[in-house]
């Protein structure tokens, strides 16, 4: 990063200090910013707890996939197992006409819970139109059965299109994932187990098995809670970034272990970023397990070049649960972020401590924003720059409070989902059943902005959201 960058980074941090004694800066600038517009309102017309959404092509057209139920979300650890109150429903929006295209009610073999049902938009027979996975349960009155199916259904219609049965292993936590191999070929690969024995299975586009690996408890890195397929290092063919490792998608090989001698852990972040001319540049993580016993040395937080070296770390202590990624110019320089969450050993409740940043370079960056939550990035003036959305607010990066975003709705998706309209959209949902786009008035098309939506690896991070946590952090990275 360039010192122009980092002071001008710093200066609003100091100015906001000598004024406010240490106060807040944005709040004092802008004590009350105007709500976001809605720019659009589906009705489910059915309450809703928690959703996820992924975007859909269909005969070159954007649609939005929502996974919703009236039901927590719930975890398969013991320690935060609740009982699902309702069952899982896959909704296809048009965010054009402002209709529900369909919605398909998946029953009560699958508990509503993100690891229970990932829902993956994938093209798998390569005609330029989406199909929808989702893993079923062959035994729907016994929801713990391990007897599973994965299912495919046509996006036009919701019609079921290829269901065939999967082998897992006594864990209830599965990752969905497309991509393609070296022939240019779809392949969907189903991911069964995070914290211990991991599984891969690969079909290809008829659903016959091409591979399968078992990744057992070898004392090497474990999963993430984000996952990605992309062709990282350009040769023709994907990779499955997968925790802090590069598996090729053509055999299930590991190409690059990050960290090998010393990491063992789970990470919970894992993501991908792009330099200035989008090409590959390298791999932000932050670490929930604890180090192993024998190196105590290691960092938390891990800055890895495309190789999966280690260019830099930060934190040799904590849970860091949140993290994540920011572009903070238009040519696309990044900022990291770090968050380290506590929880009592006893009640489990969590508690986080303020969020880190960090340059290019691995030099502390202090950004003037309320870091009490975990902030998100969205580019919502399109101007290639990410906004901050942080407690119910967006700012930019000098800490002025631009918009607020409703306190009642709950956070679905970011992206540029509209077509027609410029900057990226915040898509809600509030508890009575109404999907909500909220978008900038105000934005306006850059060649920045719309140079980032052309990137294969955006459309790729839209697809993926109703996977894991993918949803959260995805598209800082590019
Ligand atoms: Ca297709
Ligand atoms: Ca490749
Ligand atoms: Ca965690
Ligand atoms: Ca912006």
């Amino acid at each position: 990063m360039s010192t122009h960058l980092r002071t001008l980074l710093l200066l609003p941090v100091f100015a906001g200090a000598m004024l406010l004694h240490g106060a807040d800066a944005s709040e004092a600038k802008t004590p009350k910013p105007p709500m976001l517009p809605v720019v659009n309102e589906i009705d489910l017309k059915m309450p809703i707890q928690h959703a996820r959404a992924t975007g859909v092509t269909i005969q070159g057209k954007h649609f939005l996939l929502v996974r919703h139920a009236n039901s927590p979300r719930v975890d398969p650890a013991p320690d935060h197992f609740v009982y699902p109150t309702d069952s899982y429903k896959l909704s296809l929006l048009d965010l054009n006409s402002n209709k529900v295209l369909w919605t398909k009610d998946l029953g009560w073999g699958i508990i509503a819970g993100d690891w229970f049902c990932p829902v993956l938009s994938f093209d798998i027979d390569d005609d330029g139109e989406d199909e929808i996975f989702y893993i079923d349960n062959e035994l729907p009155k016994k929801p713990l059965s391990f007897r599973r199916s994965l299912v495919g259904l046509r996006a036009g219609d919701g019609k079921e299109f290829m269901r065939f049965q999967v082998k897992v292993e006594k864990d209830y936590r599965f990752i969905l994932m497309g991509g393609k191999d070296k022939k240019g070929e779809p392949v969907l690969i189903m991911q069964n187990g995070t914290y211990r024995d991991m599984n891969f299975f690969a079909y290809d586009r008829k659903g016959k098995m091409i591979w399968r690996r078992l990744i057992p408890q070898d004392g090497t890195p474990r999963a993430s809670h984000c996952t990605s397929v992309y062709d990282y290092n350009g040769d023709g063919s994907d990779e499955i970034l997968w925790g802090e490792r590069l598996i090729s998608i053509d055999n299930g090989k590991d190409l690059f272990l990050g960290n090998e001698d010393a990491w063992n852990g789970h990470s919970d972040i894992v993501m991908p970023y792009f330099d200035r001319n989008y090409k590959f540049s390298g791999v932000w993580t932050c670490r929930e397990s604890r180090p192993t016993k024998d190196h105590p040395e290691q960092f938390r937080c891990n800055n890895y070049d495309p190789k999966l070296r280690i260019r830099w770390g930060a934190l040799k202590e904590g849970h860091i649960d949140r993290g994540g990624i920011f572009r903070i110019n238009a040519e696309g320089d990044k900022v990291f972020w770090a968050q380290e969450m506590r929880a009592d050993p006893v009640t489990l409740k969590r508690s986080f401590m303020p969020t880190l940043f960090f340059g290019e370079d691995g030099k502390p960056l202090d950004l003037p924003l309320k870091r009490r939550f975990a902030p998100r990035g969205i580019d919502v003036n399109g101007d290639g720059i990410h906004e901050i959305i942080c407690d119910r607010t967006i700012y930019d990066l000098k800490g002025n409070a631009l918009y607020r975003v409703p306190v009642q709705d709950k956070w679905m998706i970011v992206g540029h989902l509209r077509d027609d309209l410029p900057g990226e959209q915040y898509v809600m949902h509030s508890a009575d059943g109404k999907i909500r786009v909220l978008a900038d008035p105000n934005a306006k098309w850059s060649e920045s902005a719309k140079k980032r939506y052309a990137h294969p690896y955006y459309d790729r991070c839209l697809h993926r959201s109703a996977v894991g946590y993918n949803f959260a952090y995805d598209l800082g990275g590019l």
